[in-house]
């Protein structure tokens, strides 16, 4: 294909290991390898194929829609997307799906009101690309068909989702919202959501400052006058970990830290004080985030906890039980006298065990024995077993992981009580903040259920973004029979197929007793031994590689059987359904009589496949919308944008798995006029003829010998090169007409 669009004087792009792609000119042409001049003097030898034509017309300023590029290859988009990145334009379409490339400073004349107020009702493609723009057609497409529609943000950590998702949510509270009403509005209660839930769902990450810690589905409800009335809120795997665990220059959840700079007398209620003093959070040197004030943000979360209806002692019982958490993470231990014993260490902690159980309202005595022995249940007899220091520590950080993500959901449920369904409202739009593809020198159950969910996504998009090429085909009246994509269900099956998948095998190894990762790690192999999307590491006993549609990711099974366990420990469970406090015992409600007796296996990896497997039946009842958002750079600046980095995303996030399907097809389409006024040139006996444009453009077509293009109604539709091979042709005809020129002048000299 490329041969023929490229002779020695086209413009081209080579690829290069710094930059990915060079701009150049053809200087040689030897067999396949092609000799390239590149803009900065070096001469470059590349393989035919893997030369793409530059063009050479493109507007200086780049295009607000990919399809309008006239070469759809990887250098184009990224050259595009680089140029109008500099112009500050950080959105540009893809068709229907918008790429947003985060900004790393703040733009607010693109979001005021006047701004919202301008894409209202406007028709999409009309004002440039932007997230209003794109709520906008969800909202007009609810209100005219009365179907639901939802909005999918996707992109990796730090790339802007989650500021994304709450512009979208803020217009459509702007159009939906009762004007002039005052107080607790249902809009105002859904937009008052996001800080509460970023105080405690969120935390500074390597990647990101506020990186959100959980998925997070919001489905605003409309009437039928369009206005909202009601929302729910559904969230996904809140990273339990980080509470007892963070490193080095990560953060703890924000509510810890806005605690600590709580005003005097709530700091002194619950003894708190420098955050540096706990455990759970010193373990990492960053206690300050630039540019954010954590007591100004404590009261700013009191303020939205108030909007979204937490009253004030539910506010007090929340930040009380974030304190005992605190307190908790300092209690230490020591070796007691028997062996595999344990004692509370020495008076330091055993302050702090007395302040965490007056801040839960339960028994210290309780809490100690919680802490340090567990019962066993056998069918004979009931044993009460000490457990070493190691073992209380891990204990002890169990229950705090517990009580903090029981916490978590207690305010979401709230939340969602607070601001009512509407058991009437017709239809939804439904916007997803989601965990983008994730792949890091060490992989665990978290990716693995990450990467799960952005197979799933992925489906649903590459379906979408097929069903739309050929509703375009559709309304042109051309022939699309015999385009293709590859489907990724087969990674699908690996994962989640029942039985057989490796959850179905993690849950089987969860369940008995023996199993170890390195069971687990060989059972798969022995399954998956045939399976293309399967590889097993050649030096690893305990790793697995899975072939993502993204690219390969290798998960370390070690923690697998572990992180897929989840119960609450016996003992915990007694110790906080007796608290005196009604707020936490009604976290811990009691538990049917046989379950309580032993701790019985429950799978997150299979509660996590079937949340997924309800969004997606969700998701699918919708009309969707795609926004796929970029992060430039990993050092979180404005104006810098590695092209590296950014091709790397646009693979992950499908954009170019998108142009690709549409590269199956026909991804060139012009207009009749404008294939004219561009190929005019090859034909100059077919214009001065008076024919019709469709006829002109067709004789044109026929004229170069191209093959396979079809004719719509008002468009030329060409395969993936073509518009290259006429390129060329043009410039032939041009570069001749310049040297008969030059000839004639010389003559006349
Ligand atoms: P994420 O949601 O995609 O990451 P965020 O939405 O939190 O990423 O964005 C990260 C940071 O980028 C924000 O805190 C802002 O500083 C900046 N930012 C993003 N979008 C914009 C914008 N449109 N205008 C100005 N600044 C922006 V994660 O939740 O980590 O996956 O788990
Ligand atoms: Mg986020």
């Amino acid at each position: 294909m490329a041969s023929v669009n490229i002779i020695v004087g086209s413009h081209v792009w080579v690829e290069d290991p710094k930059l990915a792609w060079k701009d150049g000119e053809v200087i040689k042409i030897h067999g396949q390898d092609v000799h390239v001049k590149t803009s900065d003097g070096k001469v470059v030898v590349a393989k035919i194929a893997k030369v793409f034509p530059k063009d050479t017309e493109a507007p200086p300023g780049g295009v607000d829609d990919m399809t309008k590029l006239s070469y759809l290859h990887e250098p184009g988009v990224l050259q595009n997307l680089a140029t109008r990145y500099e112009l500050n334009e950080i959105y540009t379409y893809t068709g229907n799906i918008l790429i947003a490339v985060n900004p790393f400073q703040r733009l607010p004349h693109l979001y005021d009101t006047h701004m919202m107020e301008q894409y209202k009702g406007a028709a999409f493609g009309e004002l440039s690309p932007h997230v209003f723009a794109v709520a906008d057609v969800a909202y007009r497409a609810m209100i005219n068909e009365g179907k639901s529609n939802s909005i999918l943000v996707s992109g990796e950590s730090g790339a802007g989702k989650t500021e994304t998702t709450k512009m979208l949510m803020r217009y459509l509270a702007h159009l939906g919202g009762r004007s002039g009403v005052e107080g607790r509005t249902v809009e105002q209660q859904v937009l008052e959501s996001n800080p509460v839930l970023e105080a405690f769902g969120n935390a500074k990450t390597v990647r990101n400052n506020n990186s959100s810690r959980f998925g997070k589905f919001v489905e605003i409800q409309f009437d039928k006058s369009g206005r909202i009335s009601g929302a729910a809120i559904r969230t996904y795997l809140l990273e339990r970990s980080r509470v007892c665990q963070i490193s080095n220059p990560e953060r703890n959840y924000h509510c810890f830290y806005l605690l600590c700079a709580a005003p005097a007398e709530e700091v002194e209620r619950y003894k708190l004080g420098n955050p540096k003093s706990f455990h759970y959070l010193n373990q990492s040197k960053y206690y300050e985030l630039d540019g954010v004030n954590d007591a100004e943000e404590y009261l700013a979360t009191r303020r939205a906890m108030d909007i979204v209806g937490i009253s004030e002692e539910e506010q007090d019982a929340i930040f009380r039980v974030v304190a005992a958490i605190l307190h908790l993470g300092n209690v230490e231990f020591a070796k007691g006298e028997e062996i595999d014993s344990s004692v509370i260490k020495d008076e330091q902690s055993r302050f702090h065990l007395n302040m965490t159980a007056e801040l839960l309202k339960c028994d210290a005595k309780s809490l100690e024995d919680a802490l340090i022995t567990r019962v066993m249940v056998t069918p004979e007899e009931v044993i009460t077993r000490t457990l070493d220091p190691e073992a209380a520590l891990g204990s002890r950080d169990a229950l705090a992981k517990t009580i903090y993500s029981r916490l978590f959901d207690w305010i979401v449920e709230k939340i969602n009580i607070s601001i009512g369904q509407d058991p009437n409202s017709k239809s939804i739009i439904g916007v997803l903040d989601i965990y983008g593809f994730e792949s890091f020198k060490t992989n665990s159950f978290e990716q693995f259920c990450i990467n799960f969910t952005n197979e799933k996504l992925q489906q649903h998009f590459n379906q979408h973004v097929f069903k739309m090429e050929q509703e375009e085909y559709e309304k042109e009246e051309i022939n699309w029979s015999y385009i293709e994509f590859v489907d990724n269900q087969d990674v699908l099956d690996l994962i989640e197929k029942k039985p057989g998948g490796i959850i179905s095998l993690l849950d089987e190894a969860c369940m008995f007793p023996k199993s170890t990762h390195e069971t687990f790690a060989q059972k798969l192999y022995q399954t998956f031994t045939k399976n293309k999307r399967f590889i097993k590491p050649k030096l690893s006993r305990t790793s697995f590689t899975i072939s993502h549609y993204a690219g390969e990711v290798t998960y370390q099974a070690d923690l697998f059987l572990d992180k897929n366990k989840d119960y609450v420990v016996a003992e915990h469970q007694v110790l906080l359904t007796a608290s005196k406090c009604t707020f936490v015992a009604g976290l811990f409600p009691p538990l049917p009589e046989e379950s309580s007796k032993s701790s019985k296996f429950s799978s997150i990896g299979s509660r996590f496949k079937l949340q997924l497997q309800s969004l997606m039946e969700t998701l699918s009842s919708t009309e969707p919308h795609y926004i796929r958002c970029v992060k430039p750079n990993n050092s979180l600046k404005p104006c810098i944008f590695e092209n590296l980095n950014v091709i790397q995303q646009l693979r992950c996030g499908g954009v170019l798995e998108a142009i690709r399907i549409s590269c199956a097809g026909y991804p060139t389409r012009r207009t009749f006029y404008e294939f004219l006024l561009r190929f005019g040139v090859l034909a100059p006996e077919v214009l001065a003829g008076s024919y019709d444009d469709k006829v002109a453009c067709q004789m044109i077509l026929d004229k170069k010998g191209l093959k396979g293009y079809q004719m719509g109604k008002t468009k030329v539709f060409l395969r993936a090169g073509q518009m290259a091979e006429l390129d060329a042709r043009r410039a032939e005809v041009l570069g001749n007409a310049a040297k008969i020129i030059q000839r004639q002048i010389r003559t006349y000299i």
